[in-house]
Formats: structure tokens, sequence, C-alpha cells
């Protein structure tokens, strides 16, 4: 997949928004990348303080990002990389993160930016892990794009049952 198209999101007013990120822990080199990316992405856009929660590999993301969507973050970050070997193992991984991910935000309503890097080589992961050297910065997009979708659901929460006198 390519990194040309990507849209120049711009985020204003969310620096209340409670923002989760949870990475896990497989290609430490990758992951510093995307971690700092995140969270400098979250310095940009006045987000103090997130949460940063670690887990062993990237198919535990989707548990920890259900509970903190659950327990009221208005938006989740999951970080991970998994890099393909010779057995279909990657595939597995693969589809159990993304498919439990989307459940997730599609459940809960709360948006999960989807940093994982799914790659063939731990070239192609380095080259957008946001490091000196890089061509992209996903932990950046991650959390950029999660936050853009939190404050966009923000103003359409239900308008209309702040009506008076509709009976909706
Ligand atoms: C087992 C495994 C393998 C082979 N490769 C990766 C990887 O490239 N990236 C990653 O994040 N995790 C990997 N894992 C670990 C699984 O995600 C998971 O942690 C274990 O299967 C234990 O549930």
């Amino acid at each position: 997949m390519s990194g040309k198209g990507a849209p120049e999101l711009s985020v204003k007013n969310c620096g209340d928004l409670r923002v989760a990120v949870v990475a896990a822990q497989w290609h430490e080199k990758v992951m510093n990348g995307l971690v700092d990316g995140a969270l400098r992405a979250l310095t940009e856009l006045g987000i103090s303080e997130p949460t940063v929660l670690r887990v062993p590999g990237s198919f535990e993301l989707p548990v920890v990002a259900k509970v903190l969507a659950d327990r009221g973050y208005d938006a989740v970050v999951a970080l991970g990389v998994v890099i393909r070997g010779g057995t279909p193992h990657f595939d597995y991984v693969c589809q159990g993160v993304t498919e439990g991910l989307t459940r997730v935000c599609v459940d809960t309503g709360v948006p999960v930016g989807f940093g994982v890097l799914t790659c063939d080589t731990e070239e192609q992961a380095l080259d957008r892990a946001g490091l000196d050297g890089s061509s992209e910065d996903k932990g950046h997009e991650a959390v950029t794009a999660a936050v853009a979708t939190a404050a966009t659901l923000r103003t359409v929460a239900e308008p209309w049952r702040q009506q008076p006198g509709t009976d909706a």
C-alpha cells in the first residue's frame, strides 16, 4: 500500500480529548519510532498526559483497546508491527489484530487509530516508523487520524436530542 495521497489533517480544539495509546513490544527499534511519533503528535495537538500502555504482541492490542474504549477514552491509538516470516502465522496475527481493532471501534463508537505496520521486511517497517531517514511516520498519522475522528464525532453527538420541543 502506498503512503501517497495521505491528507493534510488540521485538527482544532481537541486539547480536552482523552486519548490512550496501546503499543506492542515486538521489534523494539520500529516500536520506539512509532511510540515517539504518536507522543509527538499528541503534544502538537495539545493533548497532555495521554495514557500509554504496553502489551506483548500485536495480537494483544484489541483486548486492551476494547477495555480503554469502554472506560471512556475519546480515542484509542493502537501501535504494532508484524513482519512476515516463513509460516502462515503472519496472516493470522494480521487478521486477528485488524479484525479485532475494527470490531472495537465499530462496536463501541470510539475511534481507534490503526498504527499497526504489516510488512514483508524489517526495512519496510523502519521506513514507516518515523525514525531518522524514514519516509513515513505511521505513529504520528495514527494519532492524528484517531483524534480527528473523535473531534468529528463530537460534532454529530445526537444534536437532535438537545432540541427542546421535539419528540425525538
Ligand atoms: C508470535 C509473533 C510473531 C511470530 N511475530 C510477531 C510480530 O512480528 N509482531 C508482533 O507484534 N507480534 C508477533 N508475535 C506475537 C503475537 O502478536 C502474540 O503476542 C503471541 O502470539 C501471543 O499471543
